[in-house]
């Protein structure tokens, strides 16, 4: 495995320095945040990055996200100029020695959790998901913004979005999805560049929009579409993981043997009455069994990316919900703990 590490570039509180100083640390897993989505990212940009990678002993190998236009989500005939972006994206990438790119296919909104800092009992704070936070809660009336959601939509955007949205059911999402993929994937193949979508979090509908990246059946069903290397998976045990029906260790263990993840999320989550709360990484902190992950995936000889997922903030530190360095280098070490004593 090749440990990687998410940061969000010059803007990032966390500096790359302090990246490098974690044990094994290989990749920065990175992105170009200052174009809109849909649009070619520049060289200069790709290069940049790189080279603050470089600089400080990293490599830039992994890409987190490229982010998929809602017109290539929904299917209208601009589509087609958004993909041909997209494409473009994946060759320039390819030349600056980026291996894998990660997305997601989910409609209007990324991931979705209802409070960032609710305190636990040793005082850290994570990330929760209350069914009851979210009940009656309308994002095209009420001034919500929860987070991962994408701010700059204005309300009027947003309804124009939704009513798009009305006559695109799962297996109109499901055909978007695959003329995309049918597009994209060739090109990646050429760009040596492996795809990896990341699963919906939480993997079921929010607020009516469809979510079809969810699920084993799903899964099998999406490698399906285009039967290659390069269309592949992003396995991030804390969004999959929070479907009880979703057993992590065994659709890993199917998913790696078919050399299918190219990128790994770890992450623990604790189920509670209400919904799910985020823990610190190690396995006895919350419901998920993260040794059993690792092990099927050292068995199976996984060669791809693993990033810690999601930290609680300890500490007093404060930052991007989520994504501090402080519980991040501390899930990075104890994922290098459990696979040295496994390599022993
Ligand atoms: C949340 C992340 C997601 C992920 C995207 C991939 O912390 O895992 O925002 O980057 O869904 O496109």
């Amino acid at each position: 495995m090749k440990m990687s590490f998410r940061w969000y570039g010059k803007e990032d509180p966390v500096k790359i320095e302090y990246i490098r100083q974690i044990p094994n640390m290989y990749s920065i897993v990175s992105a170009v945040y200052d174009v809109k989505v849909g649009e070619v990212w520049s060289n200069e940009s790709i290069n940049e990055i790189k080279k603050m990678a470089e600089d400080v002993g990293l490599t830039f190998e992994v890409v987190e996200s490229v982010p998929v236009h809602e017109d290539i989500k929904l299917g209208l005939p601009t589509r087609d100029k958004y993909i041909a972006n997209y494409c473009e994206n994946i060759k320039r990438l390819g030349k600056a020695g980026v291996k894998c790119i990660c997305y997601n296919f989910m409609p209007v909104f990324d991931w979705t959790r209802t409070q960032l800092d609710k305190i636990a009992e040793d005082g850290s704070t994570s990330l929760v998901y209350y069914e009851n936070q979210l009940k009656g809660k309308n994002p095209l009336s009420d001034d919500m913004n929860l987070p991962g959601w994408d701010s700059s939509y204005k309300k009027e955007e947003l309804k124009e979005l939704f009513a798009q949205y009305a006559k695109v059911d799962e297996e109109k999402l499901w055909s978007n999805l695959e003329y995309f993929l049918k597009a994209i994937i060739p090109v990646a193949k050429k760009a040596g560049v492996k795809m990896a979508i990341h699963p919906d979090d939480p993997p079921w509908p929010i607020f009516g929009l469809p979510r079809i990246i969810t699920d084993e059946k799903n899964l099998d069903r999406f490698l399906k579409i285009v039967d290659v290397e390069e269309n592949g998976l992003t396995f991030c045990t804390g969004s999959l993981g929070v479907a009880q029906k979703n057993d992590v260790v065994r659709m890993i263990d199917k998913y790696s043997k078919q050399k299918r993840i190219h990128f790994m999320h770890i992450r623990n989550i604790k189920f509670v009455e209400n919904g799910f709360e985020e823990t610190a990484h190690n396995q006895h902190a919350g419901s998920l069994d993260i040794v059993g992950v690792l092990k099927v995936l050292h068995k199976n000889k996984f060669d791809g990316y693993i990033r810690p997922d999601h930290g609680r903030m300890i500490w007093g530190e404060t930052g991007k919900p989520g994504y501090g360095l402080y519980d991040r280098a501390l899930g990075a070490n104890y994922i290098n703990g459990i696979w040295d004593a496994l390599d022993n």
